[in-house]
């Protein structure tokens, strides 16, 4: 399988699709993987026509994290602390500094590094068959990817701590019912309801999606004073922006709106 094969990549309405495509291994991550799905995401910071991500795998799993097949100690295993940073952590930081939304569909197991991706993501959607595990404790690991980052913040601390340390499996209804996820969607309406989400943020204001979601990335870990300064910051790069001026244009002139996206 080349590395194209291994994530697919597709561009329609605004909305890049990237699809993890190790159905047999359940999308585990191996190097070519973790390459092509880079590349998608290294795109969308790039292209100005593609203003949302949406993340999903293909067959019966998100991801089951990294490919332990490439982990045998009788293979010989690879320094680990260098594969997180030459892989997972340049892959978060990609996800979360993008400007533009990402939302996740989770249609299957998501475990490990697989479920902290899926975590990562701006809004995160369950199917039905969706389950989340942090396997990390039981093949003697500690989280990667963000997970002691993200899961406290989405879940709280207790929560969080009871996942990492049991490693039990969490399914889509309870993922919705404590917030793991944002929710949970019918039986193979996953990719359709996600593709809809995110075709509907596309169509938006792509000033001001992109200053939303810096406010809310920056106002989100800060005190109320602080955080009544980054949205103002965000408000005013937004207001003075071509994009506000097409948008009550379009509003009064009773037209969809043809955005600037500056
Ligand atoms: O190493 C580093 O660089 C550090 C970074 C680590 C990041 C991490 O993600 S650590 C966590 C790694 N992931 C896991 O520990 C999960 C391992 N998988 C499982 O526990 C189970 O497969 C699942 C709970 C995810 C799913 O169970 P189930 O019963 O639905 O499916 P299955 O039968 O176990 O798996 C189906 C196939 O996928 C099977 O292959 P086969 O027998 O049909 O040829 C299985 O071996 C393969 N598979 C599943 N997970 C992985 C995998 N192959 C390689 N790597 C996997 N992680």
């Amino acid at each position: 399988m080349s590395e194209s094969d291994t994530v697919l990549s597709a561009l329609a309405d605004g909305v890049l699709t990237l699809t993890l495509n190790r159905p047999d291994k359940l999308n585990a991550f191996n190097d070519e993987m973790h390459l092509a799905l880079r590349a998608g995401f290294e795109r969308a910071h790039a292209d100005e026509n593609v203003r949302a991500v949406l993340l999903t795998g293909a067959g019966r799993g998100f991801s089951a994290g990294q490919d332990l097949g490439d982990r045998d100690p009788k293979k010989g295993v690879p320094d680990l602390g260098q594969t997180i940073e030459t892989f997972y952590n340049p892959l978060l930081r990609l996800i979360r500094s993008l400007e533009k939304p990402v939302i996740c569909a989770v249609n299957g197991v998501a475990a490990g590094a697989g479920a902290n991706i899926a975590f990562a993501c701006d809004i995160t959607l369950a199917a039905r068959s969706a389950r989340f595990i942090q396997a990390f404790a039981k093949i003697g690991l500690v989280p990667d990817s963000g997970g002691t980052w993200s899961l406290p913040r989405l879940i709280g601390e207790a929560r969080a701590t009871e996942l990492i340390l049991t490693g039990r499996t969490v399914d889509a209804d309870e993922a919705e019912r404590i917030g793991l996820v944002d929710r949970r969607v019918p039986a193979g309406a996953d990719r359709k309801t996600a593709l809809e989400l995110a075709t509907t943020i596309a169509g938006n204001s792509p000033v001001g999606v992109r200053n939303a979601k810096r406010a809310l990335r920056r106002g989100s870990d800060v005190d109320l004073a602080t955080g009544l300064d980054v949205e103002d910051g965000a408000w005013r790069a937004t207001a003075f922006s071509g994009d506000r001026a097409e948008g009550v244009a379009a509003f009064n002139e009773k037209r969809r709106p043809d955005w600037p996206g500056r």
